[in-house]
């Protein structure tokens, strides 16, 4: 599998331009983020799993039955089998390439269903691994809904683990639908409302840029996105007013133009939930202080938003938006013990961030924190070789990093007697 992996990313990089226009015109997300992150991170995964193809192995564990010992025990790692995928539309290469790199490096064969508003790179990707010499039967890419070919995979006796990214919602459906059949293995990545906090010894400049990127990035379709900042009452007023400034210069427009920042949303359906969503907020009373709308052009574009003074029984401060809106929340100077009471009262716990210079109040966040990754004074940094997945209801199991590859792994136990 390692020259199979090393070939299809050699391939998917020679064909990286392709995929990133496919990608931009599937998804929406801007042609130069759509190279950079959904295909530039995809190809970057399977390098990285290319490395663990040969370095699957168990232990060696002293038992004590017997003095003397005449005992060995060792575990051995071993393949799961054939296991089913199911992925969203916000990422759709990347989440494949997180999930099946893993996957296949660890000995298995794969059944895929892509989201079914954007199965376009995933069916290229199966193009390309043909040509990189993977078997017939290794990947299996099935499009359609998830009702039907999602649940179909759920449900099948013969898939023995199922690998999730999608809502709480579908992922609760999933779980269900894999205990009743044979009991599968799953690991779930689901929604998140990752909260950001904003201590006023941060460096305000680097807080408000990343701040921005925490909302915006991949316009807002993005599961670790910073779904509440929360920001310390003496410098609150800047940094709103700051953001609001900076938000105003984003280009908005065609995501195939190299000078955009900002592209369309996904899909209709997701565009018209964000616009309710924007309208409960202000209806509750947070204030809109910019966006909000529609853009005025064929699309489904919705201005980059900014909500603030959000308490936190409004709608807006709990549920997840997955999409391009900053909600803005006041603490008390000084309230560090408070502030992070407020962060975890969440039934998610996928990303969070602080930043502060003062490393001794980042590690007390970091400690306290009931979230799966948490950044210090920089946001959005995942990286192939760092293990990411969420608690709580933002679901259980790995991607990426090492720990990715016991998810699809079994570990058997061999005792002889000598
Ligand atoms: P979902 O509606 O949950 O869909 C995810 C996938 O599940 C799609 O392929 C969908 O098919 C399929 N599906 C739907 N019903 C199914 C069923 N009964 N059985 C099996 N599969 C079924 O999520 P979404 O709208 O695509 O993505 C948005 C959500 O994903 C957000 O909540 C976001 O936070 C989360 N997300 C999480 C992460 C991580 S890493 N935690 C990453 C990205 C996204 P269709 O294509 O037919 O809908």
């Amino acid at each position: 599998m390692l020259i199979n992996h090393l070939r299809l990313a050699d391939l998917m990089q020679q064909h990286k331009e392709e995929l990133a226009t496919i990608e931009s015109i599937d998804s929406g997300a801007v042609y130069t983020l759509a190279l950079k992150t959904h295909i530039g991170m995809s190809i970057e995964t399977w390098r990285y799993f290319a490395g663990w193809t040969d370095k699957i192995m168990g232990n060696t564990i002293p038992i004590s039955h017997a003095r003397p010992n005449k005992n060995l025990t060792f575990t051995k790692k071993e393949p799961i089998g054939v296991c089913g995928l199911v992925t969203p539309w916000n990422y759709p290469l990347m989440m494949l390439s997180w999930k099946m790199a893993a996957c296949l490096a660890a000995g298995n064969t794969v059944v895929i269903k892509p989201a079914a508003v954007c199965p376009l790179t995933a069916l290229k990707f199966a193009e390309l691994s043909a040509k990189a010499g993977i078997p017939p039967g290794v990947i299996n890419v099935v499009t359609g809904s998830g009702g039907l070919v999602g649940n179909a995979i759920a449900a099948h006796p013969d898939v023995r683990k199922l690998g999730f990214t999608g809502s709480t919602e579908i992922g609760q459906v999933i779980m269900k639908t894999c205990a009743e059949s044979n009991l599968k293995k799953v690991s779930l990545e689901l929604g998140g409302k990752s909260p950001l906090v904003i201590f006023s010894d941060c460096d305000l400049d680097k807080a408000v840029r990343l701040g921005m990127q925490s909302v915006f990035f991949n316009k807002g379709e993005n599961c670790i996105a910073a779904g509440r900042l929360f920001v310390e009452a003496s410098i609150y007023d800047e940094f709103v007013r700051r953001v609001v400034q900076e938000t105003k210069k984003m280009t908005v427009g065609d995501p195939l133009n190299r000078s955009t920042a900002h592209g369309p949303q996904n899909h209709y359906a997701h565009l018209k939930k964000l616009l309710e969503y924007i309208d409960i907020g202000v209806k509750q009373g947070a204030k809109l202080r910019y966006g909000g709308k529609r853009v005025d052009r064929p699309g489904y574009f919705l201005e980059p938003t900014i909500l603030s003074d959000v308490e936190d029984n409004m709608f807006v401060a709990k549920e997840e938006s997955f999409g391009p809106i900053m909600c803005i929340s006041k603490f008390h100077d000084g309230d560090v013990e408070g502030v992070i009471k407020r962060a975890n009262a969440t039934e998610y716990g996928l990303a969070s961030g602080v930043f502060t210079k003062d490393l001794s109040k980042a590690m007390k966040f970091a400690e306290s924190i009931d979230a799966g990754t948490v950044f210090i004074n920089t946001y959005n940094k995942t990286d192939v070789g760092a293990p990411f997945g969420g608690f709580k209801q933002s679901g259980f199991g790995k991607d990426l990093g090492q720990d990715a590859l016991n998810e699809y792994l079994k570990t058997k136990c061999v005792t002889l007697e000598y």
